[in-house]
């Protein structure tokens, strides 16, 4: 009798984590910055919701950057929450802020912009050289220790863009900026 009743219970318990999944696969499949949307398409959803959490990246950007992007953010030191940054031309991140140990890190490390937003990444001259270099190589910049210098990319494609210092990855400075 008490087997049965544990069973039941587990069973009742994958499936509110299995609804819960949907539920947040549901929230980022409304996208475009209208949260409140709901729109449930069921079958297909649910299917879907298996494939972003087999791509791990694609399952953090499907919860809206709450996450610690599969995994990419876990050793990231001063990284906390996504900032938000949207509806700007123009924002400043700093290189060779404190964290991770040092003057290791990128601040704010996750970034949310809209789609069009120039990300300036602009060097502190502390923590010895940095640079700013995309996981997929879209975008690199050249290894300097100079105070003020500074680094640009205008992001277009909406989606999670990972990026890291190539020498400090390791240590955890790294970074994401999540476009709209
Ligand atoms: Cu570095």
């Amino acid at each position: 009798m008490e087997r049965d009743d544990r069973s039941v219970n587990r069973r009742t318990i994958l499936r509110a984590t299995g609804a819960s999944v949907v539920g947040v696969a549901l929230a980022g499949c409304t996208g475009g910055g209208n949260g409140s949307t709901e729109q449930p398409e069921n079958e297909e959803d649910s299917s879907s919701t298996k494939t972003a959490e087999d791509e791990s990246g694609d399952a953090a950007e499907s919860s809206g950057g709450s996450s610690d992007f599969g995994g990419w953010m876990d050793n990231v030191s001063n990284f906390e929450s996504v900032t938000d940054a949207t509806g700007k031309d123009k924002v400043t991140v700093k290189v060779g802020a404190k964290g991770n140990g040092g003057a290791y890190a990128f601040a704010p490390p996750a970034i949310r912009v809209s789609s069009g937003t120039t990300v300036v990444w602009e060097w502190t001259g502390k923590g010895s050289f940095h640079n700013v270099a995309a996981k997929d190589g879209s975008f690199k910049s050249e290894q300097v220790n100079k105070k003020g210098h500074t680094f640009e990319h205008t992001f277009k494609e909406s989606g999670t863009h990972k990026y890291a210092c190539t020498p400090h990855e390791p240590m955890g400075m790294k970074g994401v900026v999540v476009v709209e």
